[in-house]
């Protein structure tokens, strides 16, 4: 089989359960370990389709991602075309990367407002960052009745927990902070999101407000959908604790103490166990070996430049987004 196959064979006429995966060559590592989980805990009774929307993965990346194929999860990859949503995105990334502490201003953030556009075939699908692990089978998130609403997440523990965050969804982004999702974990109903136009709504803003903001993509997110999300139960997307709750089924390394830069922090043996088995064991390693006193600090830094943003930014009057 050629490596540009793209998985397992999966007969035609088989309900697959998509789960989207967006990354660059630096997310790959992560994102195996994620795939690697997964295809760990999914109903021998079901089919998995994991797709990669990348923009550009090299064949050693791409070879070991495929590695992470099984009898029932197959695996496909994606590039992203070079389009002119494409272009009004990148350039407003472009400009806001010159920000400091801007975590959220790579382009691969917003591959995944092209999924309903792009793969018009599913009706529903489910989309993960590449900084979770998951304990339970990702089809019983897929499984989730959606009822009237275009998207299930979860209600953002950090906004929950930090007060900068807080006041600056409340404020400057115009969404309740009870209201107010993460966007690491995804169960879209693609056909809703195609028939409002989400990815052209989001290009609007874009264009119209060209705005400075915390979290741009999951900021857009929550301002075109508002109203209109099931909010997930946290077993579907919690914070990585010490002694993390029997029942949960995904975990999300959000934001900082990421296990592949620091050592001794929560669920870090549940990330280990599944880079194990990825090809990418090595390179991760290498990677905590690397992030030495100099990067954590600056790795610090930059979340206070973050909080320290979303305090200067929630001082507006108005929402700096509106529909
Ligand atoms: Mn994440």
């Amino acid at each position: 089989m050629s490596i540009f196959n793209t998985g397992n064979p999966i007969k035609k006429h088989v309900k697959v359960v998509p789960v989207f995966l967006t990354i660059n060559s630096a997310y790959a590592p992560y994102a195996a370990a994620a795939i690697h989980s997964l295809t760990e805990h999914v109903d021998p009774k079901r089919y998995y389709k994991v797709i990669i929307l990348h923009d550009g993965l090299n064949l050693i990346n791409r070879w070991r991602l495929r590695n992470l194929v099984t009898r029932n999860v197959a695996l496909q990859f994606k590039k992203m075309t070079r389009s002119l949503y494409l272009k009004a995105i990148v350039a407003y990334c472009t400009k806001r990367q010159k920000g400091a502490g801007d975590f959220f201003s790579s382009a691969v953030y917003y591959y995944r407002a092209f999924i309903p556009l792009m793969f018009p075939l599913y009706k529903k699908a489910v989309y993960i960052d590449s900084d979770v692990i998951l304990r339970g089978d990702i089809g019983e998130l897929f499984d989730i009745e959606l009822g009237d609403n275009a998207m299930a997440a979860m209600v953002d523990p950090k906004v929950t927990v930090i007060p900068e965050f807080r006041d600056y969804v409340d404020n400057a982004v115009g969404v309740p902070h009870d209201e107010y999702v993460n966007s690491g974990v995804q169960v879209m109903d693609l056909k809703k999101m195609r028939k409002m136009r989400y990815l052209s709504t989001m290009i609007r803003l874009i264009r119209e407000y060209d705005a400075d903001l915390v979290a741009p993509d999951q900021d857009y997110l929550n301002v075109i959908l508002k109203g209109q999300i099931l909010h997930l139960d946290s077993i579907w997307n919690s914070e990585p604790t010490k002694d993390l709750p029997k029942n949960v089924k995904l975990v999300h390394f959000n934001l900082f103490n990421k296990p592949w830069h620091y050592k001794n922090v929560p669920c870090e043996r549940m990330f280990w166990s599944a880079a194990k088995g990825t090809g990418f064991l090595g390179d991760l390693k290498r990677q905590q070996a690397a992030f030495d006193e100099e990067k954590q600090k600056a790795d610090h830094e930059k979340v206070g430049a973050l909080i320290k943003k979303a305090e200067r930014l929630s001082k507006v009057k108005e929402p700096l987004i509106k529909l």
